[in-house]
């Protein structure tokens, strides 16, 4: 299986988001990274509940790739609309009763991802591995586009995959942060299966948005 792309909306042109979800989605572009922050987790608040829900009515076949920096994640769950098709990553350092957040992803028909940060080793993950479908890793700390990869973040990868094989399960790796022209091959070769690609390459100024998606799948393929 190629690589998967999912461009993060908080990079795109904020005044002209329905222009931009509709042309990466007419591409055929698997995902729509959708950043949600409270403020708390993370110091920073990006896309709100109204507007993730909002990008269902104009997506056809492109999926919601939503990734909640938030302490106690299912209080935005309805907000959100979340359902059939979505990805929904929750924090490993953010949720009390993470079992519980994660049935509840599930019982609505979305995709239960469960996201490290830099500092958490890949090893939490493991007792999740039954009631999950992915893994998200964050190369960067989060909270905001623009920042440096966080240094050892390749072998994290590599690890996190080798655990996931071990496990014998079907599960996917997303990485998130600076997955830049530079590192997504690399990225790719320590296992990755989903990259958010940001600031560091889709959303840099003046590239073609059809140029800059089949220059990244190619290296990611
Ligand atoms: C940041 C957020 C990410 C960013 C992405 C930006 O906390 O979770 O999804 O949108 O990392 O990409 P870049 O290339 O600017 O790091
Ligand atoms: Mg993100």
């Amino acid at each position: 299986m190629n690589g998967m792309l999912s461009p993060s909306l908080m990079c795109a042109d904020v005044l002209n988001l329905q222009s931009e979800l509709t042309v990466l989605d007419k591409m055929g572009v698997e995902y729509i990274h959708l950043d949600f922050m409270d403020n708390r987790f993370v110091s920073n608040i990006t896309l709100d509940t109204g507007l993730i829900k909002a990008t269902k009515s104009v997506l056809t076949q492109m999926k919601r790739d939503i990734h909640i920096m938030a302490y106690e994640p299912q209080q935005y769950f309805d907000r959100m609309d979340i359902g059939e098709g979505d990805i929904v990553s929750v924090h490993y350092e953010a949720c009390e009763k993470l079992s519980d957040v994660i049935a509840d992803i599930r019982q609505r028909g979305a995709s239960p991802f469960l996201a490290i940060s830099p500092d958490t080793p890949a090893e939490v993950l493991c007792d999740f591995f039954d009631v999950i479908d992915g893994c998200l890793v964050m190369t960067v700390y989060p909270g905001f586009a623009g920042r440096p990869i966080v240094p050892g973040s390749f072998e994290k990868l590599a690890r996190v995959k080798s655990l996931i094989k071990e496990s014998g399960k079907n599960i996917l790796m997303e990485v998130d942060g600076h997955v830049s022209w530079d590192l997504c091959r690399k990225m790719r070769d320590c296992g990755a299966d989903i990259f958010v690609a940001g600031s560091s390459s889709l959303y840099q100024k003046g590239l073609d948005i059809e140029d800059a998606v089949a220059r990244m799948r190619e290296l990611v393929k």
